[in-house]
């Protein structure tokens, strides 16, 4: 597989783990909203095979409400220095406030995930360049305590193609440099269903923007309302959505349930990259009628 070239130090395909030190976030919260349990978390995705691990203080559930940056301080803080100093996982920061994305980074944190993509806060920006760290930039609809009220778009794929490659743009003027940029398209975040799964079936076109895709689906609503199960039982579901997402150029795949995710994209990777060699030895012409196997 061939990825965009990426300041960030791992090796592509990936997996983020997800540990949310929050009381509410949508389908774990409260479980590790102490810092022992969310550092027990962490090590135990880490363990499973998480190459970063994105760690939040602040739900960004539909219709939740803002955290004060001190309760996110002492949220995420203490659970990140204990992370990058016992784990081999890149730290990653979920967060929309300078201020938290700064003590993060002096605590260990290597990444901003920010969900607001620059528009959230406006010294972000030059936070980010100043410390020239990796930058994830996702596409949102409106705000979290009212992003999925009747979300409507035109062509939702080509709306949030647009909005990520203007962030982009943004981005590299405020003086982030491209190679740091990681885009997403923000399953979920003012989406309905289907406008979540047209996303996921053409993720390729986010993917042309030629910087690496950051896919979470993890076990989201849309997963729910397919499968009428509750957050806990969305895995399979979700290892679905990694595994046409791999197919579709995704680059890490955020998720809750680390262990069956990073065995479908070992699997999936493998039988992708024989396609693709199999293709450069093939005879040109039946290679080129043949497509992907998935
Ligand atoms: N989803 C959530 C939070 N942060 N960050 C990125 N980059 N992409 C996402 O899809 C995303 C995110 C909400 O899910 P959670 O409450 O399970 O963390």
């Amino acid at each position: 597989m061939r990825y965009p070239p990426t300041d960030l130090p791992v090796t592509l395909p990936c997996v983020m783990g997800i540990v949310n030190v929050t009381p509410d976030s949508f389908s774990d919260g409260g479980q590790h909203a102490d810092t022992d349990s969310a550092v027990a978390h962490g090590l135990l995705l880490a363990a499973e095979g998480a190459a970063i691990l994105d760690v939040g203080g602040e739900s960004t559930r539909p219709g939740s409400d803002p955290v004060a940056a001190n309760d996110e301080l002492a949220r995420v803080v203490p659970v990140i220095e204990r992370l990058a100093a016992a784990s081999p996982a890149l730290i990653s920061v979920d967060t929309t406030k300078a201020v938290v994305a700064g003590a993060a980074l002096d605590a260990g944190a290597v990444l901003v995930n920010d969900v607001t993509a620059l528009r959230g806060d406006p010294a972000m920006a030059a936070l980010v360049a100043e410390r020239g760290c990796p930058l994830c930039l996702m596409h949102m609809l409106g705000e979290p305590r009212t992003m999925q009220d009747d979300p409507r778009y035109d062509d939702v794929v080509g709306e949030v193609v647009a909005f990520l490659e203007e962030r982009l743009a943004f981005a590299v003027a405020a003086g982030v440099r491209e190679e740091q940029i990681l885009l997403d398209p923000g399953i979920g975040f003012g989406k309905t269903v289907r406008h979540n799964l047209l996303l996921l079936a053409h993720l390729d076109r986010i993917a042309a923007l030629g910087r690496p895709i950051v896919l979470g689906a993890s076990r989201k609503r849309f997963i729910g309302a397919l499968l009428g199960a509750e957050p806990g039982e969305r895995a399979v579901g979700t290892v679905a959505t990694t595994v046409l997402g791999l197919a579709r150029g995704a680059a890490i795949v955020r998720v809750h349930d680390v262990r069956p995710n990073v065995e479908a994209l070992r699997v999936a990777q493998a039988i992708l990259d024989a396609d693709l060699a199999d293709l450069a030895d093939g005879d040109a012409v039946a290679a080129a009628g043949r497509r992907s196997p998935l």
